[in-house]
């Protein structure tokens, strides 16, 4: 038995966004980590960090959501698993480059266009966060120039986990038309079925307070 715990409108929606490719029965509970919930006894003993998404596979308490897909595509095959070390060691090296690379500016930068109330929003921040964004999505253009996917001709988990951290940019106005290759790739990846759930999905967070409060949401 799956139960995935955690709001659509979390980084929740990334496996919800796999376990859907999957065709996988479970049960989803709608954690929010807006008012306490992911703080209690109850699902800090499902996962110590207070966090979502985690997820219970018949008893194994997994957390970190992308390395919950990477275990999902293991665990129950089907087309978006990797085939043989060179495929999986890359899926892996992916799933770690968008979350050092990408996700820490684009969250900011999404911030300051859209999550944020319309007063607490800085645009000369959101443009500092986009202008780390270009190198690594230099990187993801020019690779997808040679190859439709990340892994090659086929849509695996590694396409499934990068998009799903870079879903935040056509929400909050953060334009891909500097990368052609990697725009047409995204929208591929966004247009599928199991992707639907995200595209009416809208949020807001609260800016912290002060300097210190702000650095610390993003870690
Ligand atoms: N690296 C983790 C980050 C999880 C995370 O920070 N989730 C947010 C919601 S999107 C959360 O639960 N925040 C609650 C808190 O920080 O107390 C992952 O990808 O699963």
């Amino acid at each position: 038995m799956l139960t995935l715990y955690g709001a659509t409108a979390s980084r929740a929606h990334r496996v919800l966004w796999m376990l859907k490719e999957l065709n996988l029965p479970f049960e989803h509970i709608q954690t929010s980590f807006m008012d306490g919930s992911t703080h209690t006894a109850e699902f800090l003993a499902v996962n110590p960090n207070g966090r979502v998404p985690a997820l219970d596979d018949d008893g194994l308490l997994l957390c970190e959501s992308l390395s919950i897909n990477l275990y999902l595509a293991k665990k129950y095959g089907g087309p978006l698993a990797t085939n043989g070390l060179r495929e999986e060691t890359l899926a892996t090296q992916w799933s770690f480059w968008v979350t050092t690379e990408v996700e820490k500016p684009l969250l900011f930068a999404s911030a300051n266009r859209a999550l944020f109330k319309q007063e607490a929003r800085d645009e000369e921040q959101a443009l500092m966060a986009i202008s780390k964004l270009a190198r690594p999505f230099n990187v993801l253009d020019a690779h997808l120039a040679r190859q439709p996917y990340l892994l090659g001709e086929r849509f695996t988990v590694a396409d499934l986990n990068v998009a799903t951290v870079m879903d935040l940019a056509p929400q909050c106005g953060i334009a891909l038309d500097a990368w052609p290759h990697l725009k047409r790739w995204h929208e591929g990846c966004l247009s599928r079925d199991a992707a639907a759930d995200w595209k009416d999905v809208k949020f807001s967070i609260p800016r912290p307070p002060t300097p210190l409060g702000l650095l610390k949401m993003f870690v």
